[in-house]
Parts: C-alpha cells; sequence; structure tokens
C-alpha cells in the first residue's frame, strides 16, 4: 500500500516513558503542557500525537482519568488525532497497560513482541508482549473502534503482524512504525540497512512509518520520507535539536520536519486527511 506520493503523516511523541524535565525541561508533562504542546505541534504540522501520561509528580501513569483529561483538553484545543500508548512505562503494570483504551483515543499503539531493558535503573526486566497479550489488546481495540499501530523493532515481530492479520484482527491499511535504536535486547540499530530491510518485509496493504531514537531520528524521518513513508518525531525519541542543543518544543522538531517534507516536495496530512488514509473510525 502507498501513501500518496505527495503527502506525509507527521505523529509527535511528545513525553514518552523515560524522559524527565531534568533531562530537558521543556518536555510536557502535565495534561495542559501536553494539549498546549499538542496543539502547537498540530499548528505546525503534525497529524497524530502519541500520548503517554504522567502523574501528579511526573511518573509515568496508565490511569484512565489522566488521560481523560489529557484527551479533553486537546480535543478542546484543536482536531489532531489522539494515539496513546498501550506500551506504557517500565512502572505500570501490563494488566493497567490497556487502560488509556477506556479513555477512547482514535488509535493506540500496538507492541509486537518482547524486549529486554538493558541499561538504567530497570536493567534485566521485560518489556512483555506475548502473543496474548497483543491479541488482548488488539481484541480490545477492535471492539472500541480503536487503530493500532503495530510497534516493530526487529524482522521477528512481523510473526506477531501476521498472525494478527491471519486472524482478522486488524484492517486495512495496517499502520506498523518500524523503531530503530532502541537501546534494548531484541530491538535493531538505527541504520539505513536496517530500515530498508524492516521495509522488504512489510505485509501487503501495510503503511509504514519510522520512528529513530536519539540522534538517527533526523536522518531516518529523512529516509523514511524518501522512501514513501510517514515519520515520528518528539522528545519521546529524541530530546535534542542537533547535538549539543537541547529541543525548545516539541513544535521545533515538528517544524523541522515539515521543512524538510515541503523540500521534498509533499505537505503534511491535516488530520482529516490523515483519518481517511488510515480509515480512522470520526471521533464520537
Ligand atoms: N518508546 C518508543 C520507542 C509505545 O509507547 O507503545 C516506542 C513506543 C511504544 O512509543
Ligand atoms: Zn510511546
Amino acid at each position: 500500500m502507498k501513501l500518496p506520493e505527495d503527502k506525509v503523516i507527521i505523529t509527535v511523541a511528545q513525553t514518552g516513558a523515560l524522559i524527565t524535565k531534568s533531562m530537558n525541561p521543556n518536555v510536557p508533562e502535565k495534561p495542559e503542557e501536553i494539549a498546549e504542546s499538542a496543539y502547537a505541534c498540530r499548528q505546525e504540522g503534525a497529524a497524530i500525537c502519541h500520548i503517554h501520561a504522567r502523574d501528579e509528580e511526573g511518573k509515568p501513569t496508565g490511569a484512565k482519568e489522566v488521560f481523560q483529561k489529557i484527551h479533553d483538553r486537546i480535543h478542546a484545543k484543536c482536531d489532531i488525532i489522539i494515539q496513546d500508548s498501550t506500551g506504557g512505562a517500565p512502572n505500570i503494570a501490563l494488566e493497567h497497560r490497556g487502560d488509556c483504551l477506556y479513555a477512547k483515543p482514535e488509535m493506540a499503539s500496538l507492541n509486537m513482541g518482547t524486549l529486554i531493558r538493558v541499561a538504567g535503573p530497570y536493567a534485566g526486566t521485560a518489556f512483555l508482549n506475548m502473543p496474548k497479550d497483543i491479541e488482548a489488546f488488539v481484541t480490545t481495540m477492535r471492539t472500541s473502534g480503536i487503530k493500532p499501530e503495530m510497534e516493530v523493532y526487529s524482522h521477528a515481530m512481523f510473526r506477531e503482524v501476521n498472525n494478527v492479520i491471519e486472524k482478522g484482527l486488524v484492517e486495512r491499511p495496517y499502520y506498523i512504525n518500524l523503531v530503530l535504536g532502541m537501546r534494548y535486547q531484541g530491538a535493531v540499530d538505527a541504520t539505513p540497512k536496517y530500515l530498508n530491510s524492516l521495509i522488504d518485509f512489510l505485509p501487503e496493504g501495510a503503511l509504514f512509518n519510522v520512528t529513530a531514537i536519539g540522534p538517527a531520528q533526523l536522518p531516518l524521518t529523512v529516509m523514511g520520507m524518501l522512501l514513501g513513508g510517514c515519520v515520528r518525531v518528539g522528545m519521546e525519541d529524541n530530546i535534542y535539536y542537533r547535538k549539543g542543543e537541547l529541543a525548545k518544543s516539541n513544535a521545533q522538531l515538528v517544524a523541522r520536519a515539515v521543512r524538510i517534507a515541503r523540500e521534498l516536495n509533499k505537505e503534511p496530512a491535516t488530520p482529516d486527511e490523515a483519518r481517511k488514509i488510515l480509515g480512522l473510525n470520526k471521533p464520537v
């Protein structure tokens, strides 16, 4: 499946689970900050915002009420597509990672395999996504009309992609996020060769998005656009604008992606254009 050549869908991942204000003071954490930043990113050309929630102390939370607050504040400001994370964070138990789905986002992430954390305070723990967990998440999404974005971190994860396709649990166009450069065991590095070879494994009927971590965000998102994909930028994956210079905002990273897209004769899709391309149900 092909994205129209003159379009790119830009997702912004603004907050994530692991970035703190001590790493970059501009990371939005509170619902008001997340909504304000989503609005600024929408103004710059983002069509989708990928959401992680934080509690009052800035710790990741899976609480539905916090996701609901974030949704309400974003909806009050703009029409950007909300995509909640079911990947959550290391401190959110697997049984609670899907609680955000009760806040009824239009989209949600669906992680397609298990990874092992190898560094930091959670080293040695698993980011667990067993086949039964994937099927449970996607079944809830399906019954709630939520479009999954399938997160693929290595070639082996296409087995699970094919499993949910074969079981009829996802609909075309399959939206697959190729995530490169996670410092986890089981995830591929962020190199052009890995990106090209992941694209080779896309099932028929799939649209792809490129998410690259850290300094690879800029070059691999440019490559993603050149190869006809969608792209994700934002501080969840990269807190710098360039080497040694922290990003001032998520909108600054979106604005750069849009400038590059336009140099390549591509316009950023509006949220409504992205809804059409992805076959999303209109928000209720
Ligand atoms: N942190 C990203 C590299 C999720 O939230 O479900 C992957 C991600 C997954 O965004
Ligand atoms: Zn995420």
